[in-house]
């Protein structure tokens, strides 16, 4: 009896750490989700990071420029440096992430033409 509720428990509780992992759809229990925009910098593929120029965001932080990990690769297909983005930023306590990004408008790379 008491293995089987000691299992039980055990399985809820690995349930709702692997629902409270980035990534999911929808909103998350104790995570809260700010629209971002802003332009993006420079992308790191490998490590699923986009270092973005970002507007304010009202309630969490001011505008800056920062590196954001996103939830998924699939989100950084198609953007590139100099792109406006729009997306939705998680937030979970000190984690944060991206589980929304999308391209507003095209921009010019900003390594392309340095000094003219
Ligand atoms: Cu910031």
């Amino acid at each position: 009896m008491r293995v089987e509720l000691a299992r039980t428990i055990a399985a809820v509780a690995l349930v709702l750490v692997l629902g409270g992992a980035p990534g999911c759809s929808g909103g998350m229990p104790g995570g809260k989700l700010y629209p971002i925009r802003g332009e993006v910098v420079s992308i790191t593929a490998a490590r699923n990071e986009i270092v973005m120029q970002h507007e304010p965001i009202a309630g969490f932080m001011q505008g800056m420029t920062m590196p954001f990990p996103v939830a998924k690769r699939d989100l950084l297909e198609g953007i590139e440096p100099g792109d406006r983005v729009e997306g939705v930023l998680l937030v979970e306590g000190a984690r944060y992430a991206l589980v929304s990004l999308a391209e507003i408008a095209k921009g010019t790379p900003v390594a392309a033409e340095s000094d003219s």
